[in-house]
């Protein structure tokens, strides 16, 4: 049986709607092989945030903006009071798929629109978010700006990260004009709860058969950037004995960073995805090489132990091979558990919906991992197709869509309680 908090089996979001939105958002920053390329703080991202922002308003909702842009379309309850906040993030990877983060704010906003089509009211309000500068691939480190809102950084450290270009965050933000005027982290006391859909980016929902994750923790995260130095010298004529070759070393400890990785199977992950490599000349050996490592784990001991074992590995690597390393830790955040009711809400909606689900660790990181410090929270995951992400030909389906956003409706209603 329905409780009394629970919203009818049968309502249900309008899939095609939501789809066309989708495909309608991966118009603006569009890659080269299907994919999107719509950067934090680019002139793409403003024309992607305005066109949330026209979809809101024609949805009857109210927008506020904040001065590190995150922002925050409202649909007023029959109470004031705490809200119920829906949303992710609309910045991609450069090479990025369609749903990643996407999905999530225009889930959202179809929970809305289902809302007034059906003239449903809730006695808290709904608001439905766009955090900028999920990826942290433009201006490190990733969910920069919601980590902002929940007090991890200052406002000013954010607006001083610079990109490859030395352009700064907060110079972008003036320039594609979305500085808005809410002081950051004003409505941490306003989140009543945060429901975040997003795409899996992993193998294990689709691998098991499964519509629904219910995301009960966020697997930790550790960026260090190292720095190795040599010396620029000319690929013919140095004789191997004396090159100080900065890119051999680079390969040395990528070696090393994943065997630490591998020593820690199954759940330890290790990579590096950004590489500089200077002076990138095809006949000069390089000089410097800066690279950021990645680990992950959901277990903390086993990042530090990875942190630990990156440096001290590293610097045995520089001493025989003569070079200099530097290391500097540019991002991370720690194991997350998200909010038991949270997590019920969703597995709960999941069932009464009729939707195969399983429990789930988030492999990646996500906006909720920060907003979770503020406010309850939990996620909701659907499948993608191969578990592949943070590449062009991301997939999903408009039946996973369509699923996940179901959930998010009904999970969304028992935090927001219906108003019969
Ligand atoms: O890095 C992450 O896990 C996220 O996709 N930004
Ligand atoms: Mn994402
Ligand atoms: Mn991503």
């Amino acid at each position: 049986m329905d409780g009394p908090m629970a919203p009818a089996r049968n309502l249900r979001i309008d899939g095609d709607r939501l789809w066309d939105s989708l495909m309608e958002m991966a118009k603006i920053g569009p890659g080269v092989a299907g994919g999107n390329n719509r950067q934090t703080l680019t002139d793409a991202d403003g024309e992607g945030r305005a066109l949330f922002q026209r979809w809101c308003e024609a949805a009857g909702m109210t927008m506020g903006v904040d001065r590190i842009g995150n922002m925050f379309a409202r649909r007023e309850g029959t109470e004031e009071g705490p809200a119920v906040y829906l949303g992710s993030h609309l910045d991609t990877q450069p090479t990025g798929g369609k749903y990643d983060g996407v999905l999530g704010v225009l889930g959202g906003l179809e929970v809305i629109r289902t809302l007034n089509d059906l003239g449903v009211k809730t006695r808290r309000p709904i608001v439905v978010t766009n955090w900028t500068n999920e990826e942290g691939t433009r201006f490190a480190p990733a969910m920069l700006a919601s980590g902002v809102f929940a007090g991890v950084h200052t406002q000013d450290w954010c607006e001083d990260r610079t990109d490859a270009e030395g352009k700064r965050f907060g110079d972008e933000l003036d320039r594609i004009g979305w500085r808005g005027d809410e002081e950051v982290g004003a409505r941490r006391d306003d989140i009543h709860s945060f429901l975040e859909l997003h795409i899996e980016q992993g193998p294990i929902l689709e691998a098991e058969g499964r519509d629904i994750g219910v995301v009960t923790h966020g697997q930790g995260l550790s960026w260090t950037q190292v720095t190795v130095t040599g010396k620029d010298s000319h690929t013919g004529s140095t004789p191997m004995p004396m090159r100080r070759d900065a890119g051999l070393g680079m390969a040395r400890i990528l070696q090393a960073v994943n065997e630490i990785a591998l020593s820690h199977a199954p759940h330890a992950v290790g990579a590096a995805g950004h590489i500089d490599v200077h002076p990138n000349s095809r006949n000069v050996i390089p000089g410097r090489v800066v690279f950021t490592v990645d680990f992950r784990s959901p277990d903390l001991s086993v990042i530090e132990d990875m942190e630990a074992r990156l440096r001290t590995e590293g610097q045995r690597i520089a001493d025989e091979m003569g070079l200099g390393i530097a290391f500097e830790k540019v991002g991370g955040f720690d194991p997350v558990a998200f909010d038991e009711g949270c997590v019920a809400a969703v597995r709960g909606a999941a069932e009464r919906l009729g939707y195969s689900h399983m429990d789930i660790i988030s492999g990646a990181g996500h906006d909720a991992c920060w907003i979770n410090r503020v406010g309850p929270t939990a996620m909701i995951m659907c499948p993608c197709v191969d578990g592949l992400s943070h590449n062009e030909a991301e997939e999903i389906s408009k039946d996973w869509a369509t699923a996940g956003t179901d959930v998010l409706l009904h999970a969304a209603l028992e935090r927001a309680e219906v108003v019969a």
